[in-house]
């Protein structure tokens, strides 16, 4: 075991617990602030209570700067900025600042576990899924940790030898060193995201290229080559590069490969996997996801066979272009997912006519681009703190109104369909001025949706 180390926890959410149990099985000296310690869970206290650390708020000032001097490493949660005065004060006292995923990778590569990361704007979670499913449809042992849910400094810390698939952000990636060493890599798309975090999209882009840095010549990075951005960074890739593509007639990487019996994906070596018709969703952004799952899982092992089960008999998570119920004919979709512009869009081109409601904290996104979707819609809610930068997006395309709760809006956007049209919730912003959660959103908006079917019933009995 290394040294000891004087090792700071800075935010006790899922994260920092993960860092806390780590630090304290190493024999590390470990301390823990938060900014909030009184909305740090009573769980999570009590394990930290039990560790005998207790959980300070977040020093400042003179006070920040002096506890960085006798320090040897600060790991801070995901959701702390960059900016952060803490994280300032131990940049320039040289503290080394490691993400929990940083501290994971160097644990599951010293016990010579393989490690396969996924990142990108949009998508993540899914990829991650599906990689798991296909390697398991393979006769694979594998998991899924990391931004997904449960932290991967816990799955390392297992002795297991099981496969590990990654999800990570770029929260986490910003903040990761040469131990960071995926053995396969995926980088499935960048569009502007988490701009109040990373300030520009320039050091968003930065800190997601971080998934590959510290690759070697024989790992793979896996990436999409119908983005022109993620192509460009795929380019300076120490490792071995692999594109999947949507494009019509690509001829290489993993494809879309349209014959006489139709269309089939397909492995870089050209190998088929499925056939498009087969899957249970076929938009781009669906056939994109499994193509980059595909290659993923390939490259540790899994067989055409395993990639073929895992994307038939896989269904997409809740709150992801999820039908929540249908009153008078209108079909009400719940996308609260969708945290960015890029997302919301790819919602909202899956219909012909949608009424949206979008809105929520805005994550310093110019929302102006969402009217690039406008022929596919025929009014817009506008709810939450964006409520104002949503209507100006939609100001003289198409009728908009603002709500004040959910309530409000989903009987808005009834108010504005007919039947066989859809009402999407897709807010291309984050949940946090009306919610803890975007699956709060989602599960409070399918409430109203039942409220509003049992109203109209009722209107049609009395
Ligand atoms: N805190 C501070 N100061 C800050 C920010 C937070 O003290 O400036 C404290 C909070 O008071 C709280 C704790 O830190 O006590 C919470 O930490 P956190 O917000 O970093 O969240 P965790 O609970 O540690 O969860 C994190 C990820 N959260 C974020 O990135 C915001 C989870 O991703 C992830 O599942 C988990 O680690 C395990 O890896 C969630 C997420 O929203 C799902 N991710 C973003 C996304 O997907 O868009 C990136």
């Amino acid at each position: 075991m290394s040294a000891p180390l004087r090792v700071l926890v800075v935010g006790l959410g899922v994260s920092g617990d993960a860092v806390l149990r780590w630090a304290h099985t190493r024999g590390h000296s470990v301390t823990v602030v938060d900014d909030r310690p009184d909305a740090v869970t009573p769980e999570r206290r009590a394990a930290a209570d039990a560790l005998g650390v207790a959980i300070e708020a977040t020093p400042t000032g003179a006070a920040a700067v002096a506890r960085c001097a006798d320090l040897d490493l600060l790991v801070p949660s995901p959701g702390v900025p960059e900016g952060h005065p803490l994280l300032q004060a131990a940049l320039r006292a040289g503290v080394p600042r490691r993400s929990e995923v940083d501290l994971a990778a160097e644990v599951l590569g010293a016990a010579g576990r393989p490690l396969i990361a996924v990142t990108g704007t949009n998508g993540k979670t899914t990829v991650t899924e599906l990689t798991v499913a296909m390697c398991r449809a393979s006769g694979l042992d594998a998991i899924a940790a990391g931004n997904i849910g449960a932290p991967l400094l816990d799955e390392a810390a297992r002795d297991s030898a099981r496969l590990v698939v990654a999800e990570v952000s770029s929260f986490q990636l910003a903040l990761t060193t040469d131990a960071f060493r995926p053995r396969a890599a995926a980088i499935l798309n960048l569009a502007d995201d988490h701009l109040d975090w990373h300030r520009t999209f320039d050091a968003y882009a930065r800190a997601k290229a971080r998934i590959f840095r510290a690759q070697g010549a024989d790992d793979l990075l896996v990436f999409n080559a119908d983005d022109a951005v993620v192509a460009g960074l795929a380019a300076e890739a120490p490792g071995r590069a692999v594109a999947f593509t949507v494009a019509d007639g690509a001829a290489a990487g993993y494809r879309v490969l349209v014959g006489a019996t139709g269309a089939v994906l397909v492995a870089a070596d050209g190998r088929e996997l499925v056939a498009v018709d087969a899957l249970a969703a076929s938009a781009p952004h669906d056939l994109a996801n499994a193509l980059a799952a595909a290659a993923l899982a390939i490259e540790v092992g899994a067989t055409p066979a395993g990639v073929a089960a895992a994307l038939q008999a896989y269904e997409k998570g809740a709150h992801r272009v999820q039908p929540v119920g249908e009153v008078d004919g209108v079909r009400f979709v719940d996308d609260s997912k969708a945290t960015n512009v890029h997302a919301a869009l790819a919602a909202i081109r899956g219909f012909d006519r949608a009424v949206l409601i979008a809105g929520g904290r805005n994550k310093g996104l110019d929302l102006s681009p969402l009217r690039t979707g406008v022929d596919h819609l025929v009014a817009v809610v506008a709810i939450g703190d964006a409520a104002p930068e949503v209507a100006a997006a939609f100001a003289g395309a198409v009728p908009v109104t603002v709500a004040t709760s959910m309530a409000e809006a989903v009987r808005a956007a009834h108010g504005y369909a007919r039947p066989g049209d859809v009402v999407l919730l897709s807010p291309a912003c984050a949940s946090f001025d009306w919610y803890g959660s975007y699956a709060e959103r989602g599960d409070d908006f399918a409430r109203e949706v039942e409220r509003l079917t049992g109203a109209k019933r009722q209107e049609r009995e009395a």
